[in-house]
Formats: structure tokens, sequence, C-alpha cells
């Protein structure tokens, strides 16, 4: 079975946990606030995943949910290592996060070589904020990212599909790296 690495980065409080929970169907951390402790790792098994490829035995996610106050930077290394995608979730309300997640991109992307593809960008909206349909305007490179717009309480369904199309667009490189691997092993 292929297993793939996704990490959830980017400022404290911006909703990581929440999400990582929601996606996974976790129930854990409802109620107040825990700061994430440096990581917590929520598995995610996915039948409908893995097919497409060909292979059609699912596909292990591995969600990384990772704490963004700074204490942690010396853990980044180590939860970078091997990673298969990145997703910054911030909150748009808040303009020091914009900023942030330029830093965020920079080490966890860029540095590491890995594709915008393999990036997610969230937006996401705590509730009894308002969602603009536009979404906050991001300075390059960020722009060139797929932004989602997120808010749980408005349209939970829609968020879970943005994250399925994005877990199986990760499902699929691997898929086609795995297969480039297997070529050049026969020919
Ligand atoms: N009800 C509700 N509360 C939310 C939502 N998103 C964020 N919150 C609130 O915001 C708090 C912070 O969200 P977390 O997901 O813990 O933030 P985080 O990004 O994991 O923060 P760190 O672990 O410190 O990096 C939560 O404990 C909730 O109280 C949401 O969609 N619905
Ligand atoms: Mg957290």
């Amino acid at each position: 079975m292929l297993r793939a690495k996704i990490l959830f980065v980017g400022p404290s409080e911006a909703g990581k946990s929440v999400l990582a929970n929601f996606v996974s169907e976790s129930a854990e951390g409802a109620g107040g606030y825990v700061p994430t402790q440096g990581l917590r790792i929520l598995e995610l098994e996915t039948p409908e995943l893995g097919a497409g490829g060909g292979k059609g035995a699912g596909c292990r996610l591995e969600l990384w949910d990772c704490g963004g106050d700074p204490k942690f930077e010396s853990c980044w290394p180590a939860l970078m290592k091997d990673a298969h995608g990145v997703v910054i979730v911030f909150n748009p309300d808040l303009r020091s996060h914009l900023k942030e997640i330029e830093t965020w991109y920079s080490c966890f992307v860029q540095q590491q070589q890995l594709l915008d593809s393999q990036c997610l960008l969230v937006a996401h909206h705590k509730p009894g904020s308002a969602v603009e349909s536009e979404g906050p305007a991001l300075a390059a490179p960020l722009n060139k990212l797929k932004l989602i717009q997120s808010s749980l309480e408005e349209d939970p369904e829609d968020v879970r599909m943005e994250f399925m199309k994005y877990f199986k667009s990760i499902v699929n490189l691997l898929n086609e790296s795995r297969d480039r691997e297997e070529m050049s092993i026969i020919t």
C-alpha cells in the first residue's frame, strides 16, 4: 500500500489541528484551544484514492499536524524529511499571517524542492468571520499556489472535497514516480 506523508503547517492558532481532525474524522481535542506540542500524527486510510493508478490498493495518508509555535523550529528539519505534501493553514483576517506564510512556504516547499502542486494553501475562517469570495490578495510566489477557502461552519463538505482532491493529486504523483522507478529497474 502506498504511504503519503502530508504536513499541516502554518502560524499558531490558525486551525491546523481543527482541520486535520476534521479531514481524518478524528474527534480528538474537541473543546478549547490546545497548542500542538511539536507534532501529532493522524492517519487516514483512503481506499478510493489509490485507485486511478491501476494498483488499486488504496493509500495510507499520514497527516503530520505540526505545532506552529516558533519554539519548535528545531524540529522542522525532521518534520520536513520525505514529506510528499505540505498544507499551509492561515487566518486570512490576520495581516501578520499573510507575511508569515511566505516563510513557511520558503522553508517547507521551496527549500525542500517540492513542486508547487504539492502545496495547498488554506485560508481558514473561524466561526463568525466573513468569507470574502475573492479571498486575500497574496504576493508572489504564493499567488501561484492552489488556495482554498475553508469554513467548517458554512460549507464543511466543500472543504472535505477540496482536501480529497488535493490528496488525490498527491497520490497520483506518488503513483507516477513509482511507475517511473519500476520502469527504470526493468529497462
Ligand atoms: N468552532 C471552531 N473553532 C475553531 C475552528 N478553527 C479554529 N477554531 C478555534 O481556534 C483554536 C485554534 O485552532 P487549532 O487548530 O488548535 O490551531 P493550530 O493551528 O493547530 O495551532 P498550533 O497547534 O498552536 O500551531 C481551536 O482550539 C478552536 O477553538 C473552526 O472551524 N470551528
Ligand atoms: Mg495544533
